[in-house]
């Protein structure tokens, strides 16, 4: 099979770019032509394969045999060239490695050790969103949907208060050099040398609060479940997993209620589908469009050989909005059966922080839920323009306080 080239045949050979400029302001007409290409196209602009199906992007995920993590989950190969950081243990491995990495997380990350954080998660969702509704109109990314997460996500790993503002420019590294080396990646890369270090000695045991999700990690140091520098990339993964998905959750949420009333009017009615609101957010607008995967081997996807080494895109967003797979995709509704979206990634790498991510949109949503009549744009929504994640840079909405 692996031999026979007139398999190739029938891969059809695209020219877009999905980190040009245009694609990133708008990715979803470009999305369609992708998935409406074929299966799995060939991208000419990076030699690169692709897929933006539902059915191919869930295949990928749950096959880490064939499709694996340990040459990072961007364009760059890790095998052929390096990169500015360490590889994560969790993310950019595969098992064994990832197994061990991946266990130690699932155990810091049970309910047991979340439960005691979702009252201080709420305390500062009400006293955020109080603050906020004073204003009236409001900046919602600069009020909520970056102090937020900010504020109760590095006080549940453990580090200290100050400074904390630079996770933001860390976060924008792993996340847009997952890209081409365009410049978005070389911006984002500039303040490596200042940000890095900085990060690394917050991963440090002595840096972390006893009883904290870091202290925790460092439990299975001491135990030998994991070295001490083990330990030090697995909070280091907190910080990096942590920041930027759960503020652009969060500022991709507002979003949708903003430009869809009745959904939240519909969301007032019965507070109790928060959950399942916030689920559909994710499949309609996740943060985290796009990462890769490379083969391990010679492989035969979907009617076309695949060589060894070779990186495919993964587009979660194009997967989340399938025709093929939903019905009225392109329609933000709190009511839909959202199950199986992808927007948490699926199969062995899928989302291991999501209880944690959820805790704190929640916490956020229900507070607002309490408080506030409707939500309405105060001015146009700015763009972030970033390789892997969709978001607003500025979010002008006005809040009405419920009486
Ligand atoms: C990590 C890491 C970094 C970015 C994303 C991520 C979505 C993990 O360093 O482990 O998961």
């Amino acid at each position: 099979m692996l031999s026979m080239p007139h398999l190739n045949e029938t891969a059809v050979i695209s020219d877009i770019d999905p980190f040009s400029r245009e694609f990133l302001a708008d990715p979803y007409p470009y999305h369609e032509q992708l998935r409406d290409l074929g299966p799995v196209v060939r991208l000419a602009r990076y030699d690169v394969w692709a897929t933006a199906r539902y059915e191919q992007v869930s295949a990928i995920l749950n096959d880490w045999q064939n499709f694996g993590s340990g040459g990072g989950v961007g364009l760059a190969n890790f095998h052929t060239e390096g990169n500015w950081r360490p590889p994560s243990l969790l993310l950019e491995t595969d098992p064994p490695t990832h197994t061990r990495a991946r266990t130690v997380m699932n155990r810091v990350l049970l309910p047991k050790n979340l439960r005691d954080l979702r009252d201080g998660f709420y305390r500062d969702a009400v006293r955020m969103v109080d603050r906020a509704l004073e204003l009236g109109t409001f900046d919602a990314v600069a009020e909520l949907s970056q102090p937020y997460p900010l504020k109760v996500f590095p006080d549940a790993v453990g580090i200290a208060a100050d400074e904390r503002e630079t996770l933001l420019p860390y976060g924008n590294m792993v996340f847009n050099t997952m890209g081409p080396k365009n410049d978005l990646y070389q911006a984002a890369l500039a303040p490596v040398d200042k940000v890095l270090p900085w990060v690394m000695q917050r991963c440090a045991r002595g840096a972390l609060r006893p009883g904290s999700l870091g202290a925790e990690v460092y439990k299975h140091a001491d135990s030998g479940d994991i070295t001490e520098a083990e330990a030090a990339l697995l909070v280091r993964s907190f910080l990096s997993a942590g920041i930027d998905t759960t503020v652009h959750a969060l500022g991709n949420a507002l979003l949708c209620f903003a430009e869809n009333p009745g959904e939240w009017q519909k969301l007032r009615q019965d507070p109790s589908k928060v959950r399942q609101a916030f689920d559909e957010v994710m499949r309609f607008e996740p943060a985290f469009q796009c990462y890769f995967r490379t083969t391990t081997r010679e492989t035969e996807f979907s009617g076309t050989a695949i060589g060894s080494q070779e990186k495919i895109y993964i587009s979660i967003a194009a997967a989340n909005r399938d025709p093929r797979r939903w019905e009225a995709p392109e329609r933000f509704d709190i009511s839909r059966k959202t199950a199986g979206h992808v927007g948490f990634g699926t199969g062995i790498h899928g989302c291991v922080g999501q209880m944690i991510a959820r805790m704190e949109i929640e916490a956020l949503l229900t507070a607002m839920l309490e408080r506030v009549a409707a939500i309405e744009l105060a001015g146009k929504p700015e763009r972030l323009m970033h390789n892997t994640l969709r978001a607003v840079s500025k979010l002008p909405v006005r809040m009405t306080r419920l009486h």
